[in-house]
């Protein structure tokens, strides 16, 4: 059933109790030819991180995956993923948690330990030419209406910052923001400033592994199309693409 949105938001929601993972559900349907579909299931037994990780997602999670055919080319996809992320950092203030992003696809929540523990993570997948994108799924899981125990050790929920939320109400706030940040008439530095807003990562000191190897400093911007700027100490400014990232260790 379509969702009734404020924004006119044109997704169709796919709902499922339970499903391996939300992300191949969406590929399939990318491969049968649909798009603007959001897929949300309550619990995954396959659900999938970066890197062939595994994610833990018992019910009462809110695991989604849009799927979209955007008229851009696949170096910009990562504007996407940042947008995924301001959206579910909104809607996560606005039910009273201050959850800040890790670039570049992490949203995390400070502890009354001072401990920053995850709250979201989003997996995004693609297929493209050159010049254009055939398919994007773009996958947040949030960590809702689930009890810490039932997480990794550096893991949260809303369940245990805030008490349980309306995932449906919750779901809806992040696809029209998402929708607002990249309708066809949205601008890239709209992007970058609403994820700028909500950093947790900006002014930090930061160490990435990269393929070219490791890049340590000051993270001080992210830019088009989503990669992040780091000054190292010898005062240079390395860009560090999002796709190049291992790991990024505070
Ligand atoms: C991510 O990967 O953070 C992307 C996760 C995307 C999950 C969504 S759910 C809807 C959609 N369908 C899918 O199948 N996937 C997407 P990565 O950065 O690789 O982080 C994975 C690591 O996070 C794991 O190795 C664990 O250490 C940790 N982890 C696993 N489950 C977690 C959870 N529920 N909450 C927080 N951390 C978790």
């Amino acid at each position: 059933a379509a969702i009734e949105f404020g924004l006119g938001a044109p997704y169709e929601i796919e709902y499922h109790d339970r499903i391996a993972s939300t992300n191949d559900r969406a590929r399939e349907l990318a491969a049968e030819g649909d798009e603007n579909v959001v897929v949300v299931a309550d619990e995954q037994t396959g659900g999938r991180g970066r890197l062939a990780r595994e994610w833990t997602a018992p019910s009462g999670g809110i695991w989604a995956s849009l799927l979209l055919r955007p008229p851009r080319p696949p170096a910009e996809i990562p504007l996407y993923t940042l947008a995924a992320a301001v959206a579910v950092a909104r809607a996560s203030r606005e039910v009273g948690v201050d959850a800040r992003i890790k670039w570049p696809n992490d949203i995390l929540l400070t502890g009354e330990d001072g401990a920053e523990r995850k709250l979201c993570g989003i997996l995004t997948e693609m297929e493209g030419e050159a010049d254009r994108v055939s398919w994007l799924v773009v996958g947040p899981g949030v960590n809702a209406n689930i009890d810490a125990d039932a997480l990794p050790p550096d893991a949260t929920s809303l369940r245990a910052a805030v008490g349980d939320v309306d995932r449906r109400a919750f779901l809806q706030r992040v696809l029209e923001t998402f929708y607002e940040l990249t309708s066809a008439d949205a601008d890239v530095e709209g992007i970058l400033d609403a994820w700028r807003e909500h950093a947790a990562t900006l002014g930090r000191r930061v160490r990435i592994d990269t393929p070219g190897g490791v890049v340590e400093g000051e993270a001080v911007d992210v830019r088009f199309p989503g990669s992040l700027v780091v000054r190292t100490d010898d005062g240079d400014e390395r860009v560090v693409h999002a796709g190049d990232c291992e790991h990024l260790r505070p």
